[in-house]
């Protein structure tokens, strides 16, 4: 079976060498995850063909640029992107690409899209998080929803850590680490993930965009357990929306593993989105690729609805 994998990371020197507000842990402290996240070639590929992986979608670790100054995270995402662009070039039938965006600057970001998308045959963008306390429902960012909308490509929106105000005000009062854990992998930067979800369709960016469609990770990041609240909660005539919310959660929104290997949490996304919005990832190097291959294949679906699930989907989505 051909299985497409869209939650997929890797890192470069100087995204790590940047001063950042909070980075999830010292990286440097985990030498074999380090080298897993900077290889592009055979080391990764040896990997996929160990997991029965053939297509990695890849995109930058978390925290990505959203935190860094314009100047910055436009050199830092230009020079990500000519490196996974290169490993695209070198393995064309192993790995693709989700640009990594210089959000801060929303044009810059737009045309760095753009660009990567014509020069690379990139198939979308990331971002990952706030940008420095602001979500994408922010107009000031709508240049980049607008530009993927045109050039129809999805984003992908990975979570990172939430503001720093944030995790002083609701995830402190343990020891550093428990607050650190709570605010991110914990707990957190999934919620967060969520209500960048929610945000982007209160705040009408899909009726301005109807035909953005954005990804998102571990299950649905919640969401799928929420739904049936959602319409309950916002009535129509309070959102002024042009649909229930529930409508753009399976009609704009594209759903991954990463990581969540779990059949309730799928069970959920399935009965609440159906089979045609929910994609392969395994979150490599951050979990496995043995242990989410597994997974996909004793999921209590039928061989046409695996096939779906593990390329089929992507292929329709990112026009494979
Ligand atoms: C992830 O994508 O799951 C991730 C990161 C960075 C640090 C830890 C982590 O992108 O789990
Ligand atoms: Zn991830």
């Amino acid at each position: 079976m051909h299985t497409i994998a869209l939650e997929e990371h890797y890192a470069t020197q100087a995204l790590l060498d940047a001063p950042t507000v909070s980075r999830q842990f010292d990286i440097g402290s985990f030498p074999q995850m380090k080298a897993n996240l900077f290889d592009l070639d055979a080391g990764r590929i040896a990997a996929m063909d160990a997991a029965a992986i053939d297509l990695q979608v890849l995109s930058l670790m978390a925290p990505g640029l959203e935190q860094f100054d314009a100047a910055d995270a436009i050199a830092i995402a230009r020079d990500a992107n000519d490196q996974l662009g290169a490993a695209v070039l070198r393995h064309p039938a192993r790995f693709a690409g989700f640009a990594a965006l210089p959000s801060p600057e929303p044009e810059a970001a737009a045309d760095e899209l753009e660009r990567t998308v014509q020069v690379y045959g990139f198939k979308g963008g990331q971002i990952s998080g706030h940008i420095r306390g602001r979500y994408l429902d922010d107009q000031f960012f709508w240049p980049i929803l607008e530009r993927a909308e045109a050039l129809q490509v999805p984003l992908y929106l990975h979570p990172s850590p939430p503001p720093r105000a944030v995790i002083e005000a609701i995830y402190s009062g343990f020891t550093p680490q428990i607050t650190a854990l709570l605010a991110s992998g914990g707990f957190g930067w999934h919620v967060d993930t969520a209500l960048h979800v929610l945000r982007l369709i209160l705040g009408g960016a899909f009726d301005r965009y109807p035909g953005l469609q954005v990804i998102v990770g571990h299950q649905g990041e919640t969401l799928p357990f929420m739904l049936p609240r959602f319409d309950i909660a916002f009535p129509s005539q309070a959102t002024r929306l042009a649909r229930p919310v529930s409508a753009y959660l399976r009609e704009n929104v594209h759903y991954t593993f990463g990581g969540f290997n779990w059949t309730p949490a799928f069970l959920d996304l399935l009965l609440q989105v159906g089979v045609d919005r929910i994609m392969f990832s395994t979150d490599y190097p951050f979990a496995s690729m043995a242990a989410a291959r597994s997974f996909l294949d004793q999921l209590p679906v039928s061989p046409v609805d695996r096939e779906r699930i593990a390329h089929g989907n992507a292929e329709r989505l990112l026009r494979l």
